[in-house]
């Protein structure tokens, strides 16, 4: 300090944003506002997700189990020989686990963004499969999917169910579809498709009458206010699922309940009363439309079973 300078005290100042700050801050600057659906799955919000699937509304967890314990024979002939299966966004690994018996895995591979989740899955599924290889990897793999060298190139399977992909916009998903062809070029995929159906049976599903969905959809609140450092406050908002049957999809959104200013670091945005943050997509198919999506990804031999009822399919295609 020189001599007879007064002291001078500098606010702090805000830190950078890291990559996924920015993600969400991009997205909660926009208009209509947006936050990806990724973000759901904290450790709340993959508690929360499971369960979601066992409330009656809820079908396409029963529908796709159905499936597999009427068709798993089927199915599994059509996969052939498995040496590595890649469970992408594996969550308790339960799915997986169902089908060791039928497919005979050597190495298992859960994928999961969730890592700690997937951490305490792998843990209770070494202990019941001694035997049997297992490999989790805490990843987003919604940008890229590089494996680790180690995984045998020959005979993989990409395991990718529960309709995940439908949480994916058709351009991300064709990319995300190309992206495993040309991982297990020569192995296969199988995948759990949610199919179009009555509005009266979809958006109960994502509106149940115990707000689990609620709940789920407004966690996403906390744990961005966990990553950003916002200061949402759940009660200012409201769970809103509907079917947008133009696009084939069901849409959540959480709506303002009255005017909110929400800030975070270095930043701030005002919603007025019923402006609406769109946090997923869940897009439904029909047997044709997915068996197109997978010819243009670059799949052959391509197979599906449904449910008694049609409300959801499993497709097998080759690579
Ligand atoms: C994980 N995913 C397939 C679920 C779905 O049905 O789109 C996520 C979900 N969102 C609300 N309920 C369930």
């Amino acid at each position: 300090l020189l001599a007879g300078a007064a002291p001078r005290f500098l606010a702090p100042q805000p830190q950078p944003l890291n990559a996924e700050q920015q993600e969400l801050r991009d997205g909660l600057l926009d208009h209509p506002a947006h936050i990806d659906p990724k973000f759901l799955y904290d450790a709340l919000g993959s508690s929360l997700f499971t369960a979601i699937t066992q409330l009656p509304e809820y079908y396409p967890t029963r529908c796709e189990a159905e499936i597999f314990a009427r068709h798993g024979q089927d199915i599994a002939r059509h996969i052939g020989p498995v040496q590595a299966m890649i469970d992408l966004g594996a969550g308790d690994c339960v799915k997986a686990e169902r089908l060791f018996a039928s497919l005979r895995p050597r190495h298992y591979v859960p994928i999961d963004i969730s890592a700690d989740y997937l951490q305490a899955a792998a843990r209770r599924l070494r202990l019941s499969y001694p035997d049997l290889r297992i490999t989790p990897i805490g990843l987003d793999f919604s940008q890229a999917l590089a494996l680790p060298a180690d995984i045998g190139a020959e005979q993989r399977l990409f395991f990718y169910p529960g309709s995940s992909i439908g949480n994916l916009d058709p351009d991300a998903a064709l990319a995300m579809l190309r992206r495993i062809q040309r991982q297990c070029a020569g192995g296969g995929l199988l995948v759990g498709v949610d199919r179009v159906k009555p509005r009266q049976v979809l958006e109960p599903a994502y509106d149940d009458a115990l707000h689990l969905t609620a709940a789920f959809n407004l966690n996403l609140l906390r744990h961005v206010n966990d990553l950003l450092g916002s200061d949402f406050d759940v009660d200012d908002w409201r769970h809103v699922a509907l079917f947008n049957s133009d696009q084939s999809r069901i849409e959540m959104h959480l709506e303002a309940r009255r005017p909110v200013t929400v800030a975070w670091p270095g930043g701030q945005r005002r919603f007025d009363a019923q402006e609406r943050i769109h946090t997923e997509n869940s897009y439904k198919f029909t047997p044709e439309t997915f068996t197109e999506l997978l010819q243009r990804a670059g799949y052959h031999d391509i197979r599906h079973w449904s449910d008694t009822r049609g409300w959801f399919s499993v497709f097998s295609a080759r690579a």
